[in-house]
């Protein structure tokens, strides 16, 4: 027996002891804390066989320092679960948050389609939501510069109805065999592994340069649409046409929209690079403490329908999945609203596991011919059999109907059904009860011709590119079309081979002259470089105010957060203030300090902090007042966190509230007065601020493209 052994063997466990309230706290045998609490009452852990465990916290060994034992199925079983607790993330789509809620009908379309949902007024439907970005892996941040996919999953009376959509109402590419090149290319490049959820890189624009028809796409990408403040101000788009077929069997053309209550807000781009280090789950975090707190999201549903002849007389073919089709031409109608009001009980369980699928339709709604869609009713399912592994992956609750289904599909990988009987088949004649077909009421696809040779040629009336880009551009505010150059600046920049960068400012000349020369300025190319030939000539089309971003903003203080910087010394009646003007207007505060114990006020009382300064920049927020005294304001001044807050705050256009110690540490950060920058003490004046932000300011502040 060898000498370390010896010592060992007599060696006794001797927990460190730690006074805790009597009745709270048990010790395990390893000397771990179990919190009981008097008279609780807990339920007994077993095995997934059902067996009791005495220890959760020691594998069986043959001596307590002795080999681990082949023979300890618990060991084995909890182990084994552990090794494969993850499944294979989406290919695209991976990083995402669910909410769960319900849709409303508030406008019939009986005269249009047969699907209840869509006729029922008043009817409430169950939802699952899930909003997610595309580029990155399931660990990547919430805020890169990408589409937001918006899926919601109807759990109608007549089956589920998936809407898989965007929040931007067109795509890259007008065919789906183009897609894996697409995601490929904008993917982390495969041979090192980087970028992580960005377009700012070779592989991406490399793709795009060589690919007019997304030139659409690449305007909206290169907006700040990309870049929301919250996903519960992001607008949702079906993006393809579907149909409506009513009873007759007569079909009619759809197009579906989602439209926040909150309006939409966006971030500028210098403040979602911070955010994405302050707080990588930004959107999550703010859409579960939302829904927790009862301030739920909410969207109004809305078509614009339209009929063939109308599609005949578009200047432009709806079924192009990179086409929109303007408010102005089809205004939109409002029949619906949909209410988040239930977070996930399990992330894994709900938001990993549900299964979108756009071939998900009831009867009373049918598809389009869209090249793009038509590809997409293949995808969805296929991917699941890889990402879920199995068949059966429609019985996971979260994927399940809230209606009766019943078919003669049978076994399969993790069957949870136990279907009786002799027959599984049909037709039958040996049980009166098996599930038979439904011709009168159940899904049936619109009777349309079609006739012409089988062919790989693309239509001609898809081959426009640049107008709806130019139109786009155009029907942007001023602010708006220099941040969209600034972008194209910024992204191109990041590309290292010039003749991709120059192919690019190439495309932007078909879209507006103006632009191209802005972005060949930004990127210092010495000439503007040739444009390509188009496919189609460019187009002037009239604007679409309805395309803007700016246009669409609410001035509210609904769904904004509010961050108050305070320091010792600080007056509570002022913090008091500020904070029941900012709630009685729907906004939420939070409190900053140096310390997240809080600060002592002028008063002698300690105000808890929600946020510690260094680790709580002013990213976070919509609009911050600095309420100081003046020797906070002295400490402050020497504080780069504090400096920094103010400082980015002006920067990314915020309302800054000032009181006089407020003021001294605006003074430090070389802050100057505008209209945004008010003393706390002029009434109104903050809250009036923090509902918008200051656009005059941004080209004291910034030089854009
Ligand atoms: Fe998707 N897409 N997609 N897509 N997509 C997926 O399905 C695909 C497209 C969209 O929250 C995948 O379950 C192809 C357009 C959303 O779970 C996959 C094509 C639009 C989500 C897939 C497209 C979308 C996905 C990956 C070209 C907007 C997330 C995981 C034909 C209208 C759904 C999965 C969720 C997810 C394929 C193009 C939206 C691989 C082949 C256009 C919102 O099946």
């Amino acid at each position: 027996m060898s000498k370390e052994k010896t010592k060992t063997d007599s060696k006794k466990t001797n927990p460190k002891k730690i006074a805790l309230p009597q009745g709270e706290v048990q010790r395990g045998a390893g000397g771990e804390l179990h919190q009981t609490g008097e008279g609780t009452q807990h339920s007994v852990l077993t095995t997934n066989q059902g067996v009791a465990l005495s220890d959760n916290q020691n594998s069986l060994r043959a001596n307590p320092r002795g080999p681990t034992l082949l023979e300890d199925f618990i060991l084995r079983e909890k182990i084994t679960h552990f090794d494969h607790e993850r499944i294979p993330e989406r290919i695209v789509h991976a990083r995402a948050t669910g909410v769960h809620g319900f849709f409303e009908l508030t406008a019939s379309l009986k005269q249009y389609t047969t699907a209840r949902i869509l006729t029922e007024i008043g009817e409430k439907t169950p939802v699952f939501t899930r909003i997610s970005t595309v580029a990155g892996g399931a660990g990547s941040v919430d805020t890169p510069r990408d589409v937001r996919g918006f899926a919601v999953k109807f759990y109608t009376k007549e089956g589920n109805w998936d809407l898989v959509g965007n929040n931007i109402p067109v795509f890259f590419i007008q065919d789906a065999i183009k897609f894996p090149d697409l995601i490929h290319a904008v993917k982390m490049e495969p041979d090192r592994g980087f970028p992580q959820s960005a377009t700012a890189h070779d592989t991406f624009w490399d793709f795009i340069s060589l690919t007019p028809e997304s030139m659409h796409m690449v305007m909206w990408i290169m907006s700040d649409r990309t870049l929301p403040r919250s996903l519960r101000m992001i607008e949702g788009f079906g993006v393809h046409s579907f149909r409506l077929i009513n009873k007759a069997g007569e079909s009619t053309f759809v197009k579906f929209h989602w439209r926040p209550k909150l309006g939409l807000q966006s971030t500028l781009w210098d403040e979602t690079v911070k955010i994405a280090g302050a707080d990588p789950d930004f959107h999550r975090r703010e859409m579960f403490e939302a829904v927790q707190a009862g301030n739920f999201p909410e969207w109004e549903f809305a078509v614009q329908l339209f009929t063939q002849e109308d599609a005949d007389a578009f200047p432009f073919d709806h079924l192009d999945p990179t086409k929109l089709i303007p408010e102005e031409l089809v205004p939109l109608r409002v029949i619906g609203r949909m209410v988040l009001d239930r977070w996930p009980n399990n992330f894994f369980a709900e938001t990993e596991q549900v299964a979108y699928c756009p071939a998900n339709v009831v009867p009373g709604i049918d598809f389009s011919n869209d090249p793009l869609l038509q590809g997409r009713l293949f995808s969805y399912l296929d991917t699941q059999l890889s990402r879920l592994g199995s068949a059966n992956f429609h019985q996971i609750p979260i994927n399940a109907p809230k209606c009766p289904f019943a078919n003669h599909q049978r076994d399969g990988h993790m069957q949870m059904a136990q279907p009786t009987g002799r027959v599984a088949y049909e037709p039958n004649s040996l049980s009166q009860d098996s599930p038979r077909e439904t011709p009168t009421k159940g899904f049936r696809s619109a009777a349309v011709p079609e006739m012409g040779e089988k062919s790989r040629i693309r239509a001609e009336s898809f081959a426009d590119h640049y107008s709806q880009a130019r139109q786009f551009y155009l029907s942007q505010t001023a602010y708006e079309q220099a941040h969209i150059a600034s972008a194209l600046v910024f992204e191109l920049s990041k590309v290292e081979h010039v003749h991709i960068r120059e192919t690019m400012v190439g495309h932007l000349r078909h879209i507006e002259e103006d632009l191209a020369c802005r972005v060949a300025m930004g990127l210092g190319l010495a000439k503007i470089p040739t444009a390509p030939i188009p496919a189609a000539p460019v187009q002037d089309l009239p604007p679409s105010p309805a395309l803007q971003l700016i246009g669409k903003m609410k001035n509210i203080l609904m769904g904004r957060c509010i961050g108050i910087l305070i320091a010792d010394g600080s007056d509570g009646t002022v913090i008091n203030r500020i904070k029941k003007a900012a709630m009685d207007e729907g906004a939420s505060v939070k409190i900053i300090a140096p310390k997240v114990g809080g600060a002592k006020l002028a008063d002698g009382s300690l105000l808890a902090a929600d946020g510690q300064l260094a680790g709580t920049p002013s990213v976070l927020f919509d609009a911050v007042a600095v309420l100081l005294s003046g020797d906070g304001a002295k400490t402050l001044c020497m504080e780069s966190a504090a400096i920094d807050f103010v400082r980015d705050a002006f920067g990314h256009l915020k309302a800054i509230g000032f009181d006089k110690g407020g003021a001294a540490l605006l003074q430090a950060a070389n802050i100057g007065q505008d209209a945004g920058v008010v003393d706390v003490n002029k009434k109104d004046a903050f809250i009036a601020a923090a509902k918008t932000r200051q656009w005059e300011r941004e080209k004291s502040v910034r030089m854009l493209a």
